[in-house]
Parts: C-alpha cells; sequence; structure tokens
C-alpha cells in the first residue's frame, strides 16, 4: 500500500505557486498565525512538518501535542520561540532562514542609525503637522555618524553586513563576541570586552540571538556605562534589553536615545512607556520586511520543511543531532 502524503501545518499564509509547491508532496493545512491554541494543537494532531513564523511560540505542551512532528521549519533566522531542548529530545529538526536575510536587517540597522542621527521622524513630523508651514522652531540639529564609532554586539552574518555598511560610512568599528579574533572579512573590527564597547560606542548595536545567556544581556549597570550622547539600536529581539531599565535610562538622560525595530513585547500592548518617549525611533519588527528577502526566506524555509519530510538532510538546521531520527516517518 503506497503511504500517504505527511501532513504539513503552514501559518504563514504561503502565496499560491508555493502552496502547489507543497500541496504537490504533503497535505496541507494553513492556519492563520493568530488562532487560538486549542485550534492549533487541532491542526496540528498527526502534522509531521509545522511552517511558521519565527515569532510563534513552539513550546512543550504544543509538541507534545503533535506526536508525529519531526520538523519545525522557522519563517526566519531567529529560533528562540522554538523550546530547542525539547525539540532535540523528541528529535524534531528545528530549521531557520540564515544568510538570505542579513542584507535587509543590515540596511534596516543603517537606516535606523542615520534616522537617529539625521533626526528623520522628528523632521518628518514637524512639517506634516505643519510646524514648518506654521513658522515653529526647527527640530534641533542631528549628528554626523563619520568618525564616530559603532559597537556592535554580535559579529555573526548581520553584524558583520551592519560593519561594512558603517565603514562605508565612515564610522569606526569595534565589536563585542564570543571570539576575539574578527572572522575573515571583518579585520577592520577591533574586539572590546563588552563593557569597554559599551564605554566607547557613540552608537551601540546588537546583532546576537536571544538565549539565556543573552536575556538582558543590556540591563542598568550596561546602559550605565553607555556616553550620554550615546544611541542604542536594536535589530535583533526585544528582550536582550531589559526595556524597563532602558526607559529609565532614556527619562534619566543616561543615554541619548534608542531605535527599536523590536519590542520585549510584540506586538506591544499599548501602554508601555518606550511608546511615547521623545527619544525613541520605533519601528514593528520589519527588519527582514522586503518584498525580495522575504520571498528569499519563504523559498528557504519550504525547502527545509520539504527536505526533512522527504528524509534528506536541511540545507539549514539549529539541532542537526536531531536529524537521525526527525528523518524518518513515524
Ligand atoms: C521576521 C525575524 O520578522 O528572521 C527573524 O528572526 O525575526 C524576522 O525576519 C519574522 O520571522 C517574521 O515572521
Amino acid at each position: 500500500m503506497e503511504a500517504s502524503l505527511p501532513i504539513a501545518c503552514v501559518t504563514i499564509g504561503p502565496p499560491p505557486e508555493v502552496l502547489s509547491r507543497l500541496e504537490a508532496v504533503c497535505q496541507v493545512r494553513v492556519v492563520a498565525a493568530d488562532t487560538p491554541a486549542g485550534a492549533l494543537h487541532e491542526a496540528l494532531a498527526g502534522a509531521e512538518g509545522l511552517l511558521c513564523s519565527a515569532l510563534m511560540p513552539v513550546n512543550e505542551s504544543l509538541m507534545a501535542g503533535a506526536p508525529r512532528l519531526r520538523v519545525v521549519s522557522n519563517f526566519g533566522v531567529g529560533f528562540n520561540n522554538v523550546d530547542l531542548p525539547e525539540a532535540t529530545r523528541r528529535g524534531i529538526a528545528v530549521c531557520n532562514t540564515p544568510g538570505v536575510l542579513s542584507d535587509a536587517v543590515a540596511d534596516l540597522t543603517l537606516a535606523l542609525i542615520l534616522a537617529a542621527s539625521r533626526r528623520l521622524v522628528e523632521n518628518a513630523t514637524y512639517v506634516t503637522s505643519r510646524g514648518w508651514s506654521g513658522g515653529h522652531p526647527a527640530p534641533a540639529l542631528g549628528f554626523d555618524i563619520g568618525g564616530k564609532t559603532l559597537g556592535i554586539i554580535g559579529l555573526g552574518r548581520i553584524g558583520r553586513a551592519v560593519a561594512r555598511r558603517a565603514r562605508a560610512f565612515g564610522m569606526e568599528v569595534v565589536y563585542h563576541d564570543t571570539f576575539e579574533t574578527p572572522p575573515e572579512g571583518s579585520d577592520d573590527c577591533q574586539y572590546r570586552r563588552l563593557d569597554d564597547l559599551l564605554g566607547e560606542s557613540d552608537i551601540v548595536s546588537l546583532h546576537v540571538n536571544l538565549a539565556p545567556e543573552t536575556h538582558h544581556l543590556l540591563d542598568a549597570r550596561e546602559l550605565g556605562l553607555m556616553k550620554p550622547t550615546a544611541w542604542l539600536v536594536n535589530t535583533s529581539r526585544g528582550p536582550v534589553i531589559n526595556q524597563a531599565a532602558l526607559v529609565r535610562a532614556l527619562r534619566q538622560g543616561t543615554i541619548a536615545g534608542a531605535a527599536l525595530d523590536v519590542l520585549e513585547t510584540e506586538p506591544p500592548m499599548g501602554k508601555e512607556p518606550i511608546l511615547s518617549l521623545p527619544n525613541v525611533v520605533l519601528l514593528p519588527h520589519v527588519g527582514s520586511a522586503t518584498v525580495e528577502t522575504r520571498a528569499a526566506m519563504l523559498d528557504l524555509a519550504v525547502k527545509n520543511l520539504l527536505a526533512v519530510l522527504a528524509g534528506q538532510e536541511p540545507p539549514a538546521c539549529v539541532n542537526r543531532e536531531a536529524l537521525p531520527r526527525a528523518l524518518r516517518r513515524r
């Protein structure tokens, strides 16, 4: 008897051509990302694959309700949404989309740095709120980034892509990571201990994974080491910064400002003090949000999913030790 097609649950609304690609080899269950937990569990019962946003929690109870699950294919490079030890214990491959979004996230990081240094939001609001036409005083002057020091925390693919761009703008680049010798192609970046980087940088930019060791990596003590003129930029994950401590630092003038694409709670509830501070630039987690990059991410996420379902090594897997079991049907 011919084996039935594996069930794949998809929570990101694939375009028709991607849906046909999946349907050629799987029984596809498309569920909305905001589907209530109960309905999601139901859709996952019997599923061997899950293709989901890198922001969707994939926890122990979700995996326990999907005993045939063999692959979680994240539409994103981050994988902090998945309980990785639990997935590995269950022989579930966790896949992600590294590389294809590095340039887009690095571009957005530079956009935030420029928005902060040239007061883009304030100046744009000055025009649209009729301040300019009404003869109101213009916003304060910005600052040059050329000749300033950028401190990159996390010199991985995205951190290096940011470093290249910053060098082209004439910035000095220092970095902190677990390695002290910069990887090939990033020799212009000088290693610093975290505390030294924080004290020296005019702009600090975060490019680390969110993991237990990077949760609240920047807390009150670390923010207190930064220059009062410095800006903090975050396009990684919100919880890398203690947001309550950041709000205090922004209010007290411990640092000059923050430009953030990510927050501790996403979407924000609406009452968070960070939303109403004057010295912040906030974006709604759009680091990878370009047509080309999202298409490349989806293509890689689909390749990862289909490879595991077909019993083949996926192009990008963050727990390869789970593969021997993940590649076999249950
Ligand atoms: C996406 C991301 O915004 O890649 C990541 O880790 O956070 C982003 O690219 C997210 O995955 C959208 O679902």
